[in-house]
Parts: structure tokens; C-alpha cells; sequence
């Protein structure tokens, strides 16, 4: 048999293969077992990450529905009454309902793809200027009328707007006749913003009381306007300016 004899350096750079092989593929195996940890750990979160995603788009529209309702407040000197339906138009006379997203100009459905609910106090819906407006929250704060819609256990409400959250029905006590809807039939309780979410309750809910209603119109209606400077003339500077070019 023929024996194959390398040289010195031959011989060190088989080894310097062999060794350097073998280490890419203990090194590829150890590459793909953390690939796939990767993958799997990433597929667990995916449901949890989706979830808090939506909660989170869900918490951000109920807010800005809230603000999108103060303003309205504000332009129009009254609140807008409820929905009876989901078309996003208020109905006169219904205090409890859908949200009339559409009459206020905003978004009105969650990330659950459902429309939000909302309540208001009927003393005001019915004025149309600046001044009865403040003197119907000014009777509701201090009494002379009574409030008609209340939250976290009995704070006079102007208005309330909700969310059914994750399980898509509203859960006690924003709904009191087990239907899973806000609607003429419930009571005028309503639980607190940010109330913990648990297996019975993840509503999401947002609430403005008659006290800062109030507020926000009379900050609005005293904020004094700045002056606006009058303009210097352009050209009786640029004039004024030759003149003294020109003596000098
Ligand atoms: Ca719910
Ligand atoms: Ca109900
Ligand atoms: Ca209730």
C-alpha cells in the first residue's frame, strides 16, 4: 500500500482544516438551537404584545374622545345627548348610549372594532350659549339641580365614555340589566376611571366631572388676548433710513 507522506507545512494546514471545520459546525448548531429559543420565545409574546397593543390604541382613543367631547362643549355651549344606534348621530332625548362620534367629529370605534358607549347629564344638552351653559354647571355644582349621572361612587358627572374593552360588553356597573350595552335601561352610576382590569371587569372608561367642566369654560372664556403689535410701516423705515444715509 502507498502511503501518501505530506510535508511539515502540508501537514499543519490539513490539522488547521479539520480543526477549523469541525468548530463552524458546533458553532452552526449552537447558531440555530438560539434561533429557534428566538423563535419560539417570540411566538409566546406575539399574543401578549398584540393584546397590550390594543388595550394601549383602545385607552388612547377613549381620551381623545374625551378632549374631542370638551371641545365640542366649548364650540357649542352644550353637550351632545347619546346614540340610540351605532351611526355615530345623536338622538335628542337619549342620554344613555352609543357615542355620536359623528356629531362630534371624531373616531368612535375601538380596537375590538366596537363602538364606544357614553352617558350625559340632560341639563346639559339643552343650551346653546356661553352663559347658560356655565349657569346649568353652576346649579348642578352647587345643587339647585339635581345631577342625573354619576361616577366612582357618586361624583356629579357632565359626561361619561367608555370602552367594553377586551370581552366587547360593558360590565356592571356601567351596565346594570346584563345586556352588555350602555343604554336607557342601566342606571346613572358609573365606575371610576381606571378601575383595575380583572376577570369581571376591563371596561375602559373615562369621566368629566360638572367642577371641571365648568372650569375649563370659565379658563377659556376669561383668557385675555395679547395684543397684536401693530406693524411697523416698511417703507416709511426704509425711507427714514436713505435720509440718514444720505446727511451722513
Ligand atoms: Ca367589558
Ligand atoms: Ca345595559
Ligand atoms: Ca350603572
Amino acid at each position: 500500500m502507498r502511503k501518501i507522506i505530506f510535508s511539515q507545512e502540508e501537514e499543519k494546514n490539513r490539522k488547521k482544516h479539520i480543526s477549523q471545520g469541525g468548530f463552524t459546525l458546533i458553532e452552526l448548531a449552537f447558531v440555530l438551537v438560539i434561533i429557534g429559543l428566538l423563535i419560539g420565545l417570540g411566538a409566546s409574546m406575539f399574543p401578549m404584545l398584540v393584546k397590550q397593543n390594543k388595550l394601549r390604541e383602545t385607552r388612547a382613543l377613549v381620551e381623545e374622545s374625551k378632549i374631542a367631547l370638551i371641545g365640542y362643549a366649548m364650540a357649542e355651549n352644550r353637550l351632545p345627548y347619546a346614540s340610540r344606534n351605532e351611526d355615530g348621530l345623536e338622538d335628542t332625548g337619549v342620554l344613555s348610549g352609543y357615542f355620536p362620534y359623528r356629531t362630534v367629529g371624531t373616531r368612535g370605534k375601538d380596537t375590538y372594532l366596537k363602538t364606544l358607549y357614553y352617558a350625559v347629564d340632560p341639563y346639559l344638552c339643552t343650551t346653546n350659549n356661553l352663559t347658560d351653559f356655565t349657569s346649568h354647571l353652576e346649579s348642578l355644582i352647587n345643587g339647585t339641580h339635581t345631577p342625573d349621572l354619576y361616577y366612582n361612587g357618586g361624583i356629579a358627572a357632565a359626561f361619561v365614555i367608555l370602552s367594553s374593552g377586551e370581552n366587547l360588553v360593558a360590565d356592571p356597573p356601567n351596565d346594570d340589566n346584563g345586556n352588555g350595552r350602555v343604554d336607557t335601561s342601566d342606571n346613572n352610576q358609573f365606575a371610576s376611571p381606571g378601575t383595575p382590569i380583572t376577570q369581571t371587569y376591563d371596561d375602559i372608561l373615562e369621566a368629566i366631572s360638572d367642577s371641571y367642566l365648568y372650569g375649563k369654560l370659565k379658563q377659556s372664556s376669561t383668557t385675555t388676548k395679547t395684543p397684536v403689535p401693530t406693524p411697523q410701516p416698511i417703507e416709511k423705515v426704509e425711507k427714514s433710513k436713505i435720509i440718514m444715509e444720505k446727511t451722513l
